[in-house]
C-alpha cells in the first residue's frame, strides 16, 4: 500500500468520491474527500468539496459514509486514506478497536469510556469465535483467541502488544490480563488477587510520569500466565527488561517525575525529616513534582496494601519503604565543591546518619563507604584513598542506582513467588507483553538504543508472525494463494548484534581494551561498517530526526532504523556498558542489619544464594556480564519464548501529543501505523485477498435490491452469484467460512449493485445460478 500504488480506477466512475492527499502538507487530516471528475493517464481531475480543483495522482477511492467497519480489511477499498477515514469514523463514535485482519489496533481515548469494559463485553468476546461478524473488535477478543488457540491447538501463546510512549500499551495488557483472569481463574482462589496486585506494585517502582506518558512504564515486561490441563489458570510469572535506573538520580528533564515509589514513600511512611517532595534533591530537580489527578499519599496506601496482598510481610513493607526512603536521603548529600579535587566530606551529617539507620548500617560505615575508596595495586596489596568530591557523587549514584534496581528485582520475586507456588513445569503459557516504544529524543544514548533494537528485533518477529498468520488464514478457510515475499529489517538487527562487528559485541571488545574511550568506540564502529548504509556518521550540524545537534563522528553515529533515522551519542557508553558496584560498596551492604539488605540486596558469591524461588532466579542480574551482554541475553530468551508461540498483535496508537480526549490528528497517527509496520502488514495481505466482507453484511445491505429468487440464496450463494455475475472471475475471490475473500480492489462491484439495471441482470445471474449449483 503507500503512495507509490495509491489508485485502482477498475470500475471507478467520474462523480465517484475519492480521498486525495492535500496539496497543504501541514493539514493533519492528510486527505480530504473530493469527486472525480475525469481521468487522463495516470492524473485525475478531481474537485474538493470546498471546490478546489485541481490534477493529482495520489488519489485513493473513497467508501461509502456511514459504514464504517470493525475490521479495517472489510471495506470495500483498502488504502492509507480509507484506513484512516475508518479509524477516524469510529474514534468518534468511541470505537477505539479495529481489527486489521487477525491484528487488533487500539487507539488512546484518554478517557475512560465505561460500556467498553463491562462483563457483557467479556461474554460476548467469549461467544464468538474469530471471524464471525458479531466478534466485538476488542482486546478482550484478542484474549479469547489467544485462549481457544491454547486449548484447541495446546500450545503457548502470546499478546504482543507495541506502540510508542503513551499508545495504551500497559492498559491494553491490563485489559487482557483481567479478561484471561475472569475467564480461566476459578472464583473460590486468590490467585486473581495476587495476580492483579502485581500491576501496582511493579508501576509503582518501574513507571514515572515523563512529559508523554504520566505513567510511564520504564522497564519491559513479560508476564506467562499458566493454565493447567483443564485450562484453568494456576499462576504465572513476570520476566523484566531494562529498568531505567539512571532516572533514580537524573530526573532532570522538566515536567518528568521520578519512580512513583519515591513521592508515595515520602508523603505517606515519614521516615524522613519533610514529607514534602521539595525536600528531597532527587525529586525537586525536574520542577515536577505532582501529577494530575494522581494523590500520593492515597497512593502509597494502595502500594501497602498491593504489597501485602502478593504475600510481604509487615517487616518486609517496612524495609523496603526504609530502603527507598534511604535514596531520598543519600542523594540530599553533598560533598563539598566539586569543581575542586580536595578530599570530599559530607555537608550534611545528620542526613547521612538517617540515610545509616535506614539502611540499617552503622554512620561511621555509610561515611567511609560514602568517601573513601580501596585501590588495589595488585591480588594482595591495597591501600584506602580518599575520594574528592566529584568522585564521591558518582560513587553514591551508582549506588544509589543499584540498590534501586535490586529492590526493583528482588520485589520481581517476591512476586513471582506469590504467584507461582502451584506452578508445575511444562505448563502452557499465554504471554503478555508490554515493552517500551521506539524512542527518539533529543539526546539519544545507550539505554535508548537497547530499547529501538528490542523494537527491530520485535519488528522481525511481528513481520514474520503475521506473514505465517496470514498463510494460516487462506490454509485455514482452504483458500489457494501463492506464497509471497517480503522485505524485512534484518540487515539493521545483523548491524547491532552481528559478531564481532556489530555494535553491541563492538562495544564489549574496546570495554575490554587498554585505554580506550568512547571514541574508540565511535571510530571502531565507523570502520566496521564503513560499507554499510545502514550505520553512518553524523552529517555536519546533526543528522537524524531528534539528533543532538552538531555532533561530530567522534561522538556520534547515525542508525537507519525501520521507524526512521536516529543519531546516537557515544558519550559514557563504556561506563554504561560496564556499570559494577564497588567492592566498598558491595562490602558495606553486608554490614546491614535488615534481612532485606543484607540478605538480598547485598549481593553473594552471585547467582547461588540470590533468591527465595527459583521463578525468579531469571531476573537476577548477573554482575560479571557487560549491560550488554546481559540485555542480548535477556532479549535472546523473549524471542526464543515468543518464538515458541502463536502471536497475537496488539498495536497501539497515540491520537494526539497533548493527551487530549476526542482529538485525533491523522498525520500522527498514519505515521505510527506506518512504524508498527501495521501499513506494512496490510499490504502484505493486500497482495493476497485483502478485502474480506462478511457474507451476512453484504446480503444485508444489497438483497433489497435484488429479485427474490436471489434474495433466497443463501447469503455466501447469493453473494457468489452476484459476483460471477458482476464480472469476476474465480481468480479474483475466494469463498471463506463467513467470508468473501476478494484481490484488491475487486470489492468495487458491490457499489455498482445499487444501480444495477434488474432487466439486464437477471438473465445473466439465472445463468451464473444454474452454473454453480
Ligand atoms: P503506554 O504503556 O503505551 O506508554 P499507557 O497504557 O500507560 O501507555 O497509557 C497512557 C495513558 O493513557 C493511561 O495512563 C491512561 O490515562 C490513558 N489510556 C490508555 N488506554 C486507555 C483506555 N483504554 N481507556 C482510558 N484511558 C486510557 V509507555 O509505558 O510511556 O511506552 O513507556
Ligand atoms: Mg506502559
Amino acid at each position: 500500500m503507500g503512495d507509490s500504488e495509491p489508485k485502482k480506477k477498475g470500475g471507478l466512475k467520474l462523480g465517484s468520491k475519492v480521498w486525495v492527499r492535500d496539496v497543504d502538507v501541514q493539514n493533519p487530516d492528510v486527505f480530504v474527500i473530493a469527486t472525480l471528475k475525469g481521468i487522463a493517464g495516470k492524473f485525475a481531475q478531481i474537485e474538493t468539496e470546498t471546490g478546489d480543483k485541481y490534477e493529482t495522482d495520489l488519489f485513493f477511492p473513497a467508501n461509502p459514509v456511514g459504514h464504517h467497519q470493525s475490521d479495517h480489511t472489510a471495506l470495500l477499498h483498502l488504502s492509507d486514506a480509507t484506513l484512516l477515514a475508518n479509524s477516524k469514523e469510529r474514534y468518534a463514535l468511541d470505537e477505539i478497536y479495529t481489527f486489521v485482519g487477525p491484528i487488533l489496533v487500539a487507539i488512546n481515548p484518554f478517557k475512560y469510556i465505561e460500556r467498553l469494559y463491562t462483563p457483557d463485553l467479556m461474554g460476548k468476546a467469549k461467544k464468538y469465535p474469530v471471524g464471525h461478524p458479531d466478534r466485538p473488535a476488542h482486546t478482550f477478543s484478542m484474549a479469547e483467541a489467544a485462549y481457544m488457540q491454547l486449548i484447541k491447538q495446546k500450545k503457548p501463546q502470546s499478546l504482543v502488544v507495541s506502540g510508542e510512549s503513551g499508545a495504551g500499551k500497559t492498559e491494553v495488557n491490563k485489559q487482557c490480563m483481567n479478561y484471561l483472569v475472569w475467564r480461566a481463574c476459578d472464583e473460590s482462589s486468590d490467585l486473581a488477587t495476587r495476580i492483579l496486585e502485581s500491576n501496582p506494585v511493579l508501576e509503582a517502582l518501574g513507571n514515572a510520569k515523563t512529559v508523554r506518558n504520566n505513567n510511564s512504564s520504564r522497564f519491559g515486561k513479560f508476564v506467562t500466565m499458566r493454565f493447567n490441563d483443564r485450562h484453568r489458570l494456576v499462576g504465572a510469572e513476570v520476566q523484566t527488561f531494562l529498568l531505567e535506573k539512571s532516572r533514580v538520580v537524573a530526573t532532570t528533564a522538566s515536567g518528568e517525575r521520578n519512580y512513583h515509589i519515591f513521592y508515595h514513600v515520602l508523603c505517606g511512611a515519614r521516615l524522613l525529616p519533610s514529607s514534602e517532595p521539595e525536600w528531597a534533591r532527587l525529586l525537586k530537580r525536574s520542577g515536577c513534582l505532582t501529577i494530575p489527578h494522581v494523590n500520593d499519599q492515597e497512593e502509597y496506601g494502595g502500594l501497602v496494601n498491593a504489597l501485602r496482598n502478593i504475600g510481604v510481610s509487615v517487616t518486609e513493607n517496612r524495609e523496603v519503604q526504609e530502603l527507598v526512603a534511604a535514596i531520598l536521603a543519600l542523594g540530599n548529600l553533598t560533598f563539598g565543591d566539586e569543581d575542586n579535587d580536595a578530599a570530599s566530606y559530607i555537608s550534611e551529617p545528620d542526613v547521612c546518619t538517617l540515610a545509616a539507620s535506614l539502611l540499617g548500617t552503622s554512620a561511621s560505615d555509610m561515611e567511609a563507604a560514602l568517601l573513601k575508596a580501596t585501590l588495589k595495586v595488585s591480588k594482595t596489596e591495597s591501600y584506602t584513598i580518599e575520594q574528592d568530591p566529584k568522585k564521591a557523587v558518582l560513587g553514591r549514584d551508582a549506588f544509589c542506582k543499584t540498590i534501586y534496581q535490586r529492590l526493583f528485582d528482588y520485589l520481581v520475586v517476591r512476586i513471582n513467588e506469590s504467584l507461582g507456588t502451584a506452578l508445575a513445569p511444562g505448563l502452557d503459557f499465554i504471554g503478555l507483553l508490554d515493552v517500551f516504544g521506539f524512542e527518539i529524543f533529543e539526546v539519544i544514548s545507550f539505554e535508548q538504543l537497547c530499547i529501538n533494537f528490542a523494537n527491530e528485533k520485535l519488528q522481525n518477529f511481528f513481520l514474520r508472525a503475521v506473514f505465517k498468520a496470514e498463510e494460516l488464514a487462506y490454509k485455514n478457510d482452504g483458500i489457494r494463494w501463492e506464497a509471497i515475499t517480503y522485505t524485512d529489517n534484518s540487515a539493521i538487527i545483523e548491524v547491532c548484534e552481528g559478531k564481532d562487528k556489530g555494535i553491541f559485541p563492538a562495544l564489549d571488545s574496546v570495554c575490554k581494551a587498554p585505554k580506550a574511550t568512547d571514541e574508540t568506540l565511535a571510530t571502531t564502529l565507523h570502520e566496521n561498517h564503513a560499507r554499510t548504509k545502514i550505520l553512518c556518521r553524523p552529517k555536519a550540524g546533526g543528522g537524524g530526526k531528534g539528533a543532538a545537534k552538531g555532533l561530530s563522528d567522534k561522538e556520534a553515529f547515525v542508525l537507519k532504523h525501520f521507524a526512521g533515522d536516529v543519531t546516537y551519542s557515544v558519550l559514557g557508553w563504556l561506563d554504561k556498558n560496564n556499570d559494577k558496584l564497588s567492592e566498598d560498596y558491595e562490602k558495606f551492604l553486608t554490614k546491614s542489619k535488615k534481612v532485606l539488605i543484607r540478605d538480598f540486596i547485598a549481593k553473594k558469591d552471585e547467582d547461588a544464594k540470590g533468591s527465595k524461588a527459583g521463578a525468579g532466579a531469571a531476573n537476577k542480574p548477573q554482575v560479571q556480564q557487560t549491560v550488554s551482554k546481559g540485555f542480548l541475553g535477556s532479549l535472546k530468551k523473549l524471542l526464543d519464548a515468543l518464538e515458541s508461540t502463536d502471536a497475537h498483535f496488539i498495536r497501539c496508537i497515540k491520537p494526539n501529543n497533548e493527551l487530549k480526549p476526542n482529538l485525533l490528528y491523522g498525520a500522527f497517527v498514519l505515521t505510527q501505523l506506518k512504524c508498527s509496520g501495521t501499513l506494512e502488514a496490510v499490504e502484505l495481505m493486500q497482495r493476497g485477498f485483502p478485502s474480506r466482507i462478511p457474507y451476512a453484511s453484504i446480503h444485508e445491505r444489497y438483497k433489497s435490491f435484488m429479485p427474490d429468487f436471489v434474495q433466497a440464496l443463501p447469503p455466501s450463494e447469493f453473494v457468489e452469484a452476484i459476483a460471477l455475475a458482476y464480472g469476476l472471475t474465480k481468480e479474483d475471490y475466494q469463498l471463506g467460512m463467513y467470508k468473501i475473500f476478494m484481490r484488491s480492489g475487486k470489492a468495487n462491484f458491490l457499489e455498482e449493485l445499487k444501480d444495477a439495471n434488474l432487466d439486464e441482470m437477471v438473465p445473466i445471474l439465472v445463468k451464473k445460478i444454474q452454473e454453480f449449483q
